[in-house]
């Protein structure tokens, strides 16, 4: 028997998840706007890099995180779009977001990355298994709307949609003792396989998809059979009380390599892998994504003499991690992942834009490049916080009986505020004596509240823009780097930050332009500051962060891009733990010093080894 701190981690098997992962997403994007490109081979380039390719150049030997130059040589007929600018990405993103949302009941949807969506259809599940004619599964009708019973379709539910693992694909036997869990995993292929073909018919877009009782495990076996399939993984997902403790859950997560394991990121898995071998292992320069050339297994950590939800704690605890990572990592080992399926946002968490330098080391070219991000920050918010009125009639009612001109009126609204914002910088370490320089992905930030002005939305974007720069961004820049000179940044962030839905404004009133401005100081007031060095005190990581009322202790650690969920570290992220919610820990854009490039943080190890390569 096992000795106690070995004990397997309860599952929680009450939950069905899909994951769903657009192939090759941004060439995708691309052939969703222009169909003819989608018989020809097709790859997305930043700077020099083909960030993806579609299968159609992966079947003529091109791969993702590719040097254009040997893609030109492997496929000289390869087609080459331009990826730098990512708004189409976003709001296809968004768009496809949407699409899978509008099937959810209890809005647990969630996107991961610009191309990664978890669903809880838990409840969806539950209904039709409610439903079903146990005598007659392989006539089964599954019902997507509790309101219109004939809205749905007919399936088989004595046999899974798709493939599973491990590879078997028994019918049910009817006769026998239904196993629950596997009748919900069945309907849950089933939904998964209608939304797949929907999503194909009507948007254009393939996606790899996994079904299964957790985040991490649906992720996995999604990616099983790729592209443009879906996997279900089978139960038993617990051990035999006889037998010998191998479940499914547990034969399948073995198999997987250590770093592989959503959660388990490049910093961690090195660590794990020397406690298992003994020694560091040899690292594959040939291989991309910073993988290893000898494969430590989970089947090995798991196994491996003394291990334990303690020992991990031991091994991978301290500064910078968070307390139980022993337990969390533990978990996922196993195959248990508690994380919930975050709740639909109407709203982004944040926004924020940034840039990368090669060199920015003067007051006039910062004030220069603040301008160019505070337009684009502006234009975000506007796209992003605003929609547009649907009310006219009844605004004006209310903007007579509080005696304003209906004429004021903007056909815009507010959705959220950004109470924050923030600006972050990344210097530039300096010269080691050699002439070399240390990569740094250090950043430094300071943030202040939001000028009430940036809610104005009859001021042009341009006067808005200055007064941003001038009145606000300015005094952090100087702030956050009081010399004069002597800096020298290779990156700007400006961010939006601290989102409150104006829906949850006392009385609605963000849903009221006309009210809001005259009501913006009151509801605004107790975020202002009286002075701002009041505000400044270090962040437990070394960041300079504003600690008025709107940072939250979190907020110190959460500098980046984009409201984007934090990408999938599946690739060999560079980063540590992966909290599936967290978003933009790793959601950042790098850029390459050396070529200017922009990546996700966990591809610029296998970048820098191209470089290397390349010379
Ligand atoms: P991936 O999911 O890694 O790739 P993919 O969706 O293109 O391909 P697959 O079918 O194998 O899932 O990344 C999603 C998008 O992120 C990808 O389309 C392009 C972008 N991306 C980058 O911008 N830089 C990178 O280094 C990588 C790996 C991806
Ligand atoms: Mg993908």
């Amino acid at each position: 028997m096992n000795p106690p701190q070995r004990k397997r981690p309860k599952r929680q098997l009450d939950s069905i998840i899909i994951h769903f992962d657009y192939d090759c997403f941004y060439a995708s994007v691309f052939e969703a706007e222009t169909p003819t490109l989608r018989s020809l081979p097709l790859a997305v380039q930043q700077k020099q890099i083909v960030v993806t390719c579609n299968y159609e150049a992966r079947r003529r030997g091109l791969h993702k995180l590719q040097l254009i130059k040997d893609a030109k040589r492997i496929c000289p007929e390869i087609v080459i779009v331009l990826g730098e600018d990512l708004t189409r990405f976003r709001n296809a993103s968004k768009e496809l977001y949407a699409f899978l949302k509008a099937f959810s009941w209890n809005s647990k949807v969630e996107r991961l990355g610009f191309d990664e969506v978890f669903m809880d259809v838990s409840d969806l599940v539950e209904y039709n298994l409610g439903t079903l004619n146990r005598t007659n599964l392989s006539e089964s009708f599954f019902c997507l709307s509790k309101n219109d019973p004939t809205n749905g379709f007919a399936f088989d539910a004595s046999q899974v949609a798709g493939h599973t693992y491990p590879d078997s694909q028994d019918k049910l036997c009817l006769d026998a003792e239904v196993d629950a869990l596997r009748l919900r995993l069945h309907l849950g292929s089933h939904l998964a396989e209608h939304m797949r073909h929907q999503l194909h018919s009507q948007k254009g877009y393939t996606c790899a998809v996994g079904v299964s009782t957790n985040k991490l495990l649906s992720k996995l076996v999604g990616s099983v059979h790729k592209p443009n399939d879906q996997t279900t993984l089978l139960p038993p997902y617990l051990p035999h009380p006889d037998g010998d403790g191998i479940d499914n859950v547990i034969s399948f997560i073995d198999s997987h390599e250590i770093g592989k394991v959503p959660g388990i990121g490049f910093k961690l898995a090195k660590k794990i892998r020397a406690h298992v071998l003994g020694r560091p292992p040899e690292i594959d320069t040939n291989l991309v994504y910073g993988e290893t050339k000898e494969h430590v297994l989970v089947a090995d950590v798991r196994k491996h003499v003394g291990m334990s939800a303690e020992t991990l704690e031991k091994l991978l605890g301290g500064p910078g991690t968070p307390h139980g990572i022993g337990l969390k990592i533990w978990g996922l080992i196993n195959g248990c992942d508690d994380t919930e399926v975050g709740q639909a946002r109407e709203v982004p968490k944040q926004i924020s834009i940034e840039d990368s330098y090669i060199r920015l080391d003067t007051l006039e070219e910062v004030t220069k490049e603040l301008r160019l991000l505070a337009v684009s920050l502006l234009k975000r918010m506007h796209a992003d916080l605003t929609e547009d009125e649907e009310d006219q009639v009844q605004n004006r009612l209310e903007d007579d009986a509080l005696g304003a001109s209906a004429t004021e009126i903007n056909k815009k609204r507010w959705l959220a505020f950004p109470k924050t914002l923030r600006l972050s910088t990344r210097p530039r370490p300096p010269q080691n004596p050699d002439g070399s320089r240390n990569r740094s992905f250090a950043r430094i930030s300071r943030s202040a509240p939001m000028p009430n002005f940036v809610f104005n939305l009859k001021e042009s974007l341009d006067a808005l823009t200055d007064r941003l720069v001038s009145e606000s961004l300015i005094p952090l820049f100087r702030k956050l780097h009081p010399e004069k000179s002597g800096w020298n940044l290779s990156l700007v962030n400006v961010a939006a930050t601290n989102m409150v839905d104006a829906a949850n404004e006392k009385g609605g009133v963000g849903r009221d332009i006309s009210k809001m401005f005259r009501r913006q100081d009151d509801v605004l007031k107790q975020w202002k500051v009286k002075g701002p060095d009041d505000l400044m005190e270090r962040a437990p990581n070394g960041n300079v962060e504003a600690s008025n009322e709107v940072a939250t202790p979190t907020e110190t650690h959460r500098n980046g891009s984009e409201d984007v969920p934090t990408r999938s570290q599946d690739r060999g992220a560079d980063g540590d733990t992966w909290e599936y919610g967290e978003e933009d820990s790793l959601g950042d854009s790098f850029r390459c010093d050396e070529c200017g490039a922009s990546m996700p943080l966990f591809a610029m190890a296998a970048h820098d080894r191209w470089h290397f390569e390349a010379r």
